[in-house]
């Protein structure tokens, strides 16, 4: 089944009320990079976003060097955002 895009309302309200994500330039996915003290904390952080991830059924794209995650979402089977990766993205800010 499809999953519905946000409207153009819809994720400026989301990413006013979410903390350190922006729009990518092509407004089909928001982003974060998150500094942690090493990569056991870096990686600790992607492990617990991974279970929340796999039991959503809904996965982030990143990026790790050492201490630095670069995440991503999107939603493949939407072509851009939905209300998944603002629920994701709810879920990551509570992990940091
Ligand atoms: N993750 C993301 N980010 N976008 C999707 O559209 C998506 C996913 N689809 N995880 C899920 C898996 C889908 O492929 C499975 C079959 O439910």
């Amino acid at each position: 089944m499809p999953i519905p895009r946000l409207t153009d309302a819809e994720r400026d309200a989301a990413l006013a009320e979410l903390s350190g994500w922006s729009l990518r330039e092509d407004g089909l996915a928001i982003e974060r990079e998150l500094r942690f003290a090493d990569f056991n904390a870096a990686f600790g952080f992607m492990t617990r976003v991974a279970l929340a991830a796999e039991k959503a059924d809904h996965h982030p794209e990143w990026f790790n060097v050492y201490n630095r995650v670069r995440i991503t979402l999107t939603t493949h089977d939407a072509a851009g955002l939905s209300a998944r990766d603002v629920a994701l993205a709810r879920a990551i800010d509570a992990m940091v």
